[in-house]
């Protein structure tokens, strides 16, 4: 049935084109914004300093992987000077400290420490600008996994609009919020560049596994080898697929729809980035879930294990939808976007 969807013409090819550009137009923070954010970090640590000694605040998550709305959380890690890593310290009597500190602070209210959860935060409304935030202890693999997106993110402008457009989508077919039993941006995120990397010529190479001489370097953080090919600039000369993928982001995005929903085997693959080869559910052992996605660093974690049944049914369903919409040329469809974007 899917297949049968009308052929695309040009001219409404260029309208998905137009509406992915925009996506990453219309929702990227400006440079203003992301100087407010640095200074808002600034002025925390300022104040945590004098209530905790030797902290140090670093932003991670989309504030940084190249990602961000203009209306993102402010994901923040919290260091400790002289002290390597998390072990030994008492991370809940922190939190708690932290959020007293915080309370004191007047440009910010709703500060609640969250202690329950597998990563102890304390969230926070800066009150100015409306934005929220969390801080955690020592999310190593977080500061990395964010400079991984932002090294993709780089490579070349489309992985930034494809990325974009699929946040947009997961939010108006409300799929994309985590805490709610969804999918994470993160999540999303990895799903497009899982994408990029297999279509045919890959738009983005698997920067884990570029380097020198036969055995790929270890850099280990957590214990988990956190390597990845950082020196960019030298990507022409390392990497014999760049600049072969001439498609444009709106082709790029239907194939991704495509992909996702006629394609890509849920029970047969694990969606993958740290590797070009096939990588199976079975070899992982999760067998039991449909939607397997691979943290880049993490191999343990599968950011699709959280899923229940019902909530991958409605995450398919909403990318057979997508798939539709975006592959019928109509005319209803072009100014039913603003209207769609109106929902945040
Ligand atoms: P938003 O723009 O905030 O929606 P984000 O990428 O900042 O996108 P989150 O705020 O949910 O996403 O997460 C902040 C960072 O925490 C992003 C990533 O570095 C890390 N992260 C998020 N979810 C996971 C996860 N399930 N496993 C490992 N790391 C995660
Ligand atoms: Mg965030």
């Amino acid at each position: 049935e899917m297949k049968d969807l009308p052929t695309m013409t040009p001219k409404f090819l260029k309208i998905v084109d137009q509406v992915c550009e925009q996506c990453h137009k219309d929702f990227a923070p400006d440079e203003v914004e992301e100087q407010v954010r640095e200074h808002i970090l600034q002025d925390l640590e300022t104040f945590i300093r004098r209530h905790i000694e030797g902290a140090h605040l670093k932003l991670f998550g989309s504030s940084k992987n190249g990602f961000g709305f203009k209306q993102s959380d402010l994901d923040i890690c919290m260091v400790l000077e002289g002290q390597d890593t998390a072990m030994g310290l008492d991370c809940i009597g922190i939190i708690l400290s932290l959020a007293r500190a915080l309370g004191k602070h007047s440009g910010l209210k709703n500060i609640i420490p969250i202690i329950t959860a597998k990563v102890p935060i304390v969230k926070f409304c800066h009150v100015k600008t409306g934005l929220e935030g969390d801080i955690s202890l020592y999310n190593r693999l977080g500061l990395h996994n964010t400079e991984l997106l932002a090294s993709y993110a780089s490579i070349d402008p489309r992985v930034r609009q494809l990325c974009y457009t699929m946040k947009v989508f997961t939010k108006v077919c409300d799929i994309g919020d985590a805490s709610r039993g969804s999918l994470s941006s993160y999540a999303y995120t990895l799903m497009v560049l899982f994408y990029l990397q297999q279509r045919e010529p890959p738009v983005i190479p698997v920067l884990q596994e570029i380097y020198d001489g036969q055995t790929k370097p270890e850099v280990l953080v957590e214990g988990w080898n956190v390597y990845f090919f950082k020196d960019l600039k030298d990507l022409p000369r390392r990497w014999p697929s760049y600049g072969q993928n001439r498609e444009s982001v709106g082709e790029l995005w239907l194939g991704l729809l495509r992909f996702y929903t006629e394609q890509f085997d849920f029970k047969e693959r694990v969606i993958c980035v740290r590797q070009k080869d096939t990588l199976s559910p079975f070899q992982k052992q999760w067998t039991s879930k449909y939607i397997t996605i691979e943290d880049p660093f993490d191999l343990h974690h599968n950011l699709g294990g959280g899923l229940s049944r019902r909530m991958i049914n409605f995450i398919m369903k909403a990318f057979i939808n997508g798939r539709r919409v975006f592959g019928t040329p109509a005319k209803a469809f072009p100014p039913e976007y603003p209207d769609k974007m109106e929902y945040f």
